[in-house]
């Protein structure tokens, strides 16, 4: 990746809708998709990264009107399984406003794994994430028209990037 210096590895990307993002644990865990399009990279290898150094965050998204805007946060950090992939964000600039804070030190959850705060499980709706009760984001919804950031214009994103480097 060349954005702002490179050095990036790609976590997570959505643009055109081709891959369903509505996933079990143990694909969430393992990851999904095509590296060629869209793509999860999978818990297992996020905690690994993250775990093997200072890496930041930086979230790409293009809003409903096409327009540019992104958060970056200079901790992040996912746990292990048995935090259950426990997510550890802060450090936050950008211009996409920030809708990841709220998740910071709640665990994954997934449509067969309800880790979340609220007395449902907000993986049924809104996809696998890093869910409280329940969200200012989940970029990983299953509905196309709802991928979702709360700060930005409108709240719903059309295309997504999330990427890690080294710090
Ligand atoms: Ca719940």
């Amino acid at each position: 990746m060349d954005t702002d210096g490179g050095g990036w590895t790609i976590i997570q990307k959505r643009y055109d809708d081709s891959v369903n993002f509505q996933r079990t644990w143990t694909e969430c865990e393992n990851g999904f998709g095509n590296v060629n399009g869209e793509y999860w990279l999978g818990n297992k290898h996020i905690h690994r990264l993250t775990s093997s150094g200072t890496y930041e965050l930086r979230i790409d998204l293009t809003d409903k009107k096409n327009n540019k805007k992104y958060a970056t946060y200079t901790t992040f950090v996912v746990g292990d399984a048995a935090s259950q992939y426990k997510l550890t964000i802060g450090g936050y600039s950008g211009d996409a406003g920030d809708s990841l804070s709220y998740h910071n030190g709640m665990k994954f959850s997934t449509v067969d794994r309800d880790n979340d705060l609220h007395s449902l499980n907000c993986a049924k709706n809104e996809g696998p994430w890093w869910f409280k009760s329940c969200s200012n984001s989940s970029l990983n919804r299953p509905s196309r028209d709802h991928w979702y950031w709360h700060h930005i214009s409108g709240h719903y994103v059309k295309t997504s990037v999330m990427m890690i480097r080294k710090i």
